[in-house]
């Protein structure tokens, strides 16, 4: 199986990214306390080329690389696109690969795994070796894993899980995070793994090829390690842990393994969140033991820093939560006419485009996308008619601030499932993962005459084909650049 052009590892992600003009080498030697995490945070914030970290205080022979997928041209990058692809065009080509066949790992021996170039056991196993960045202030302590993955496996049918849920180092063979309950990982850890009282063997993979990345934070149905062969177009090598059956990423750049404690926690966070805050306050939970860390020839670490959007994890998720939403309304024959979640809306609002065909199409979408298991992630829907670019957010503000009857066309859902980390529900509400959702109705009533129905004023709604065509045409002629 050739494959789609993409890259085996993190490493030749890196060189990528330089030939396209998306990557800064920093030479200067950077401290892991703080000033990694705010270059982090300012490249996120000014959409800067990812930041490739040469030299770490006290950690010498650690690299860190940076933002790796925090904008689309990255994302269009490690899918061996054309880097200046639009983004409807990254979303087809997505969505086309995520619909094909399942592609399994294929297990290489450890002779031809680099992850495995360094292997640390026992008391050597220490989390304080690896350069875990003090990500903000305020911060409750290091978090070692901020992009990256867990791998997990259901006792019951052997079906594999990768999954981001962040980890902080406790002490030297501790970890702790939050994994909601409603995620994979927590549906089996919950509900499986602690009622037998069983520890759960996982495996942390930090810095892992960009694909894997972007298959880890996706809400996918298909297990994760099939998912990322879809995107490759090619089984991606895995390789047998040290101190369990899991297997992993074969060129990853350092991986940590060990138990998931049942019936134990430990208090963790704050961390700043993806939503743009710290919203959820220290609280005991999900504890990992640590038994071994393997790791390649001068690790690369992988470091994201959440905060106000974009970065790379409200970047993805928005891109493959709104891209479920479609196959979704899709698979149920709704006439959309595409669907995107807004980035900067860090995964809360969904814009869907769609042909008014019936009465009460908009009720409908928003019915299905809230009855959905994604559902508790985001709580506002946007329909549009066929006329507006969802994907022009001056189109989407337009419609929605001319066409959404301020009464009428609002219609609210109370009692929904949310997140902890909602930073408009109370403290109560954020404890029990309360939510409201909300739809924001964008189309004209069917039932107005056509004489009464407001006609769009719009180079694209107003002249004729031919006149657009002849001056679309004559742009330049007439001295326009563009
Ligand atoms: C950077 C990043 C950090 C995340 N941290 C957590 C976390 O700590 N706990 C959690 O439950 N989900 C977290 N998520 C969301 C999960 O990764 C997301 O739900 C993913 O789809 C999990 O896959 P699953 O469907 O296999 O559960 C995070 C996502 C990203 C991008
Ligand atoms: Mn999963």
């Amino acid at each position: 199986m050739a494959g789609y052009p993409i890259y085996k590892d993190n490493r030749e992600f890196i060189k990528g990214l330089e030939k396209y003009g998306e990557l800064v080498t920093v030479k200067q030697e950077v401290d892991w306390d703080l000033e990694m995490g705010a270059i982090v945070r300012r490249v996120c914030e000014k959409k800067l080329p990812s930041p490739y970290f040469k030299k770490i205080k006290d950690y010498p022979g650690f690299e860190a690389f940076g933002a790796p997928l925090a904008t689309y041209k990255r994302l269009a990058i490690a899918l061996g696109m054309d880097p200046d692809s639009t983004v409807p065009q990254i979303a087809d080509e997505y969505v086309r690969r995520t619909s094909s066949e399942p592609i399994h790992p294929v297990v290489v021996d450890k002779k031809k795994a680099p992850c495995k170039q360094h292997v640390l056991l026992g008391k050597d196993a220490d989390l304080f070796k690896l350069p875990g960045p003090m990500v903000h202030d305020g911060d409750g302590g290091r978090y070692l894993c901020t992009w990256h993955f867990v791998v997990s496996q259901d006792p019951d049918n052997g079906m594999i899980n990768w999954g981001m849920y962040r980890q902080m180092v406790f002490d030297e063979k501790t970890m702790v995070g939050p994994v909601l309950p409603f995620s994979d990982m927590g549906k089996m850890f919950y509900g499986k793994y602690v009622p037998r009282n069983k520890p759960m063997p996982f495996a942390s993979v930090i810095s892992c090829d960009p694909l894997a990345g972007v298959a880890a934070c996706a809400p996918s149905p298909i297990p994760e390690d099939q998912f990322t062969g879809m995107l490759m177009g090619k089984p991606i090598e895995v390789v047998k842990c040290e101190t369990c059956d899991l297997e992993v990423p074969a060129h990853a750049e350092i991986i940590i393994e060990g138990d998931v404690i049942p019936n134990l926690t430990i208090e963790e966070a704050p961390f700043g969140e993806y939503t743009g805050y710290r919203t959820s306050p220290r609280e005991p939970r999900t504890v990992y033991r640590v038994k071994a860390i393997t790791y390649r020839d001068n690790p690369i670490m992988a470091v994201s820093n959440m905060g106000v959007p974009t970065d790379e994890g409200q970047l993805l998720r928005s891109f493959s939560l709104g891209l479920e939403m479609r196959k979704l309304l899709e698979s149920q024959g709704i006439p959309i006419t595409g669907v995107f979640m807004l980035p900067e809306s860090t995964h809360h609002l969904v814009v869907v485009g769609v042909k008014p065909a019936y009465t009460g199409i908009a009720t409908q979408i928003a019915n299905l996308i809230y009855g959905s298991k994604l559902s508790p992630w985001f709580h506002m829907v946007i329909v549009v008619d066929d006329q507006t670019d969802i994907y022009d957010k001056d189109e989407v503000i337009h419609a929605l601030s001319t066409k959404c009857h301020p009464i009428t066309g609002i219609h609210k859902y109370e009692n929904a499932p949310g997140t902890p980390l909602n930073p408009f529900a109370s403290p109560e509400d954020r404890r029990w993962s309360k939510g409201a959702k909300v739809l924001f109705d964008c189309t004209f009533p069917l039932n107005w005459p056509k004489s009464d129905v407001p006609i769009k004023v719009a180079f694209n709604t107003v002249y004729p084909k031919e006149i657009q065509e002849k001056v679309l045409t004559n742009w330049k002629k007439y001295g326009f650049k563009d």
